[in-house]
């Protein structure tokens, strides 16, 4: 069954991809063996997180990126991910407008995920259908995401380069410095630059980003775009490229994936074991001890103590 999957999906066949994906997000009984001979194939696409605020244009600007990376022969997957919405499976309605011209597009695949209300699944389930749309032969994944909270983090730690993206509404240093997006980010996109305050943004946050820098490397680039336009469109894309070669050249792109490959695992490792905790015995005890708000009264250590008491 699994050589069939593969073959699908090795094959290009947007089909299969959208039933494996579908699995992937229901978990619906992909055993270990299928993901590692995905991984096998998925090892050479770029991967590329666009995160920021609601309405910032993320989408927008990844449908103009497509089509300079098709321009460039370049084939992509993208993985729109909606970290506050519970729906899944086919695209989200805001996306479906503005990339449905790529339906027919054999090198091009788009799919939204919502979180079925189980955040802590979400990143290693996005992270497995970048696996399979890379091991399609996508050259290039692109994920989405609405950066409030968790989603950007997560988003940050399955990829190659981190692009935030900003608008002049944005707002002021402490706003920008609380957002937490400083860290992430490879790269600032400042968009919707057709309106005031684009130039006084880019320049805040060229200085934060100078002050913040003590590793001597050179800042993230901040580059104005206006995506409904396409401007501003080719310096990014001069800009992601210029990125990656960088860091091929210094060795720093080997190292991230490293570190993140190492994290992955980690993850993985701590998913399983509470699968595996968790049976159905150990659930009767936490809503036995924690059924009625008498429970209350004893202590997360004493109950936590009880339900661990065999391991
Ligand atoms: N004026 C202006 N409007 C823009 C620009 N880029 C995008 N928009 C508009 O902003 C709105 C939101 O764009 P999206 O691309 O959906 O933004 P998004 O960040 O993907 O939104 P969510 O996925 O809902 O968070 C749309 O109406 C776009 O047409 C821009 O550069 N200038
Ligand atoms: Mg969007």
């Amino acid at each position: 069954m699994y050589n069939h999957m593969l073959d699908g999906i090795r094959a290009n066949d947007h089909r299969a991809l959208s039933r494996v994906i579908t699995s992937i997000e229901n978990n619906q009984g992909l055993t270990d063996e299928f993901f590692i001979s995905v991984y096998k194939y998925s090892t050479n696409a770029i991967r590329i997180g666009i995160t920021g605020p609601p309405g910032s244009g993320k989408s927008t600007l990844t449908d103009q990126l497509i089509k300079l990376f098709l321009e460039h022969s370049k084939s992509v997957g993208v993985v729109a991910v909606d970290p506050t919405s519970p729906f899944t499976g086919g695209a989200l309605l805001g996306d479906r407008i503005r990339m449905n011209r790529y339906i027919w597009e054999e090198n091009v695949f788009i799919r939204s995920m919502g979180s079925h209300g189980d955040l802590g699944g979400l990143a290693r389930k996005t992270q497995d259908v970048g696996d399979v749309l890379a091991a399609s032969g996508k050259d290039i994944i692109i994920y989405e995401t609405v950066g409030v909270g968790q989603g950007e983090h997560d988003v940050a730690a399955a990829v190659d380069l981190t692009i935030v993206v900003l608008v002049p509404e944005s707002g002021d240093e402490i706003q920008l410095m609380k957002a937490g997006l400083i860290e992430i980010a490879d790269l600032f996109i400042i968009n919707k630059s057709d309106r005031d305050g684009a130039g006084r943004l880019a320049q805040l946050l060229q200085n934060i980003l100078h002050t913040a820098n003590v590793a001597e490397q050179s800042d993230p680039p901040v580059i104005n775009t206006i995506a409904t336009e396409g401007k501003g469109l080719n310096e990014l894309y001069d800009s992601i490229e210029e990125y990656l070669t960088n860091m091929r050249s210094n060795g720093l792109f080997d190292a991230n994936r490293l570190v993140k490959h190492r994290a992955r695992v980690l993850g993985l490792v701590q998913e399983k074991l509470l699968d595996k905790f968790w049976t159905s015995e150990k659930l009767a005890v936490l809503s036995q001890e924690t059924h009625s708000i008498d429970s209350i009264k004893l202590s997360p250590y004493e109950i936590s103590s009880a339900i661990l008491k065999n391991e």
